[in-house]
């Protein structure tokens, strides 16, 4: 269940809204075409039953910063198809090893391991096209590069590819502080905060609403792991859509292995009201964002 911040506001309600939107430009953007394996496989997992947290929160940013949703939502597409891709690769016998995805079987357990793997990679390569043969011609050029551009290093090395080799290296390892917020920030950071700079981006807003949404997406896509790490702790199967304790199984260094459990909820609470500070300090003016944030906490609850 969702709570609202005020009683006229649903978060539920407003949610929901965005998501259809971002499902039905998903599904334009993803119709079949030859060879229909490969795009069927691409669909599976990138419209299965997500969140769509990261494409809500380009929109809202954009929103926020007085933006036409039109303009971002290629690039909120686009998100979503390189998080679906992290999550099919994610997913394969040679990291994860997860049966389960979104409360359906994982990508490659209904299509095999190597059309899995292609989904991920036409997903990766296609995304970006998206970006590029969808955003606006209004869109000043060099502004599309940009987003190019972050959207890109939020995608590789310097971003969730990464996140995920320095976690996968550190399994079974005691790790220090550095290195552990190096694997947090990349891993999930930069995509929450690529999504929140693109609404910004692409709705030309000033420097003081870039820098204050850059700060909140750093600390929401933070937070949104620890929660993701207690929630593999307390969760259950029903609940999370995957395989619970995967974590722990797999010696993987989660918030709630590093820090315990409690000091995981208090440093969650800390962290996400940080984050709605940063709201205040870039005067934007966003239900939607300061409940989110506070989402994040309850659910872990
Ligand atoms: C991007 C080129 C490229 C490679 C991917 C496999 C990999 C490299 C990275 C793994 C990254 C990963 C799975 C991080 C976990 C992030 C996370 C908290 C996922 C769950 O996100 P939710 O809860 O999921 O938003 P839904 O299903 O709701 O979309």
């Amino acid at each position: 269940m969702i709570s609202s911040i005020s009683a006229n506001f649903n978060l539920s309600e407003a949610v929901e809204k965005d998501k259809q939107l971002i499902n039905e430009y998903l599904e334009k953007y993803l119709e079949i075409k030859f060879p229909n394996t490969i795009w069927e496989s691409m669909r599976y997992t990138t419209l299965s039953a997500g969140k769509r947290i990261r494409a809500v929160l380009a929109l809202e940013s954009a929103r926020a910063c007085g933006g036409k949703l039109e303009n971002v939502l290629p690039t909120a597409c686009a998100l979503e198809m390189l998080h679906a891709q992290s999550l099919i690769h994610d997913d394969l016998p040679c990291m994860d090893d997860d049966d389960y995805r979104r409360g359906v079987l994982s990508n490659h357990k209904v299509y095999g391991e190597a059309t899995a793997v292609l989904a991920g990679d036409a997903l990766l390569a296609y995304a970006p096209q998206v970006i590029i043969k969808h955003t606006p011609d209004s869109i000043d050029r060099n502004i599309l590069l940009q987003v190019l551009d972050e959207f890109l290093h939020a995608a590789g090395p310097m971003g969730i590819v990464g996140g995920q080799i320095v976690d996968i290296q550190s399994e079974n390892k005691k790790i220090d502080f550095e290195t552990f917020n190096y694997i947090l920030n990349n891993k999930t950071g930069e995509l929450f905060k690529f999504a929140l700079r693109a609404g910004v981006l692409l709705s030309n807003a000033s420097k003081e609403k870039l820098d204050a949404l850059t700060s909140y997406g750093q600390k929401i896509g933070y937070a949104f792991q620890i929660a993701d790490d207690i929630l593999d702790v307390v969760g259950s199967l029903q609940e999370l859509g995957k395989t619970p304790g995967k974590d722990n199984e797999s010696g993987k260094n989660t918030y709630v292995s590093v820090y315990g459990l409690e000091k995981a909820v208090q440093d969650l609470d800390k962290i996400i009201l940080s984050a709605q500070n940063d709201l205040i300090d870039g005067n934007i003016e966003s239900l939607l964002l300061k409940s989110i944030a506070s989402y994040i906490v309850e659910k872990v609850r």
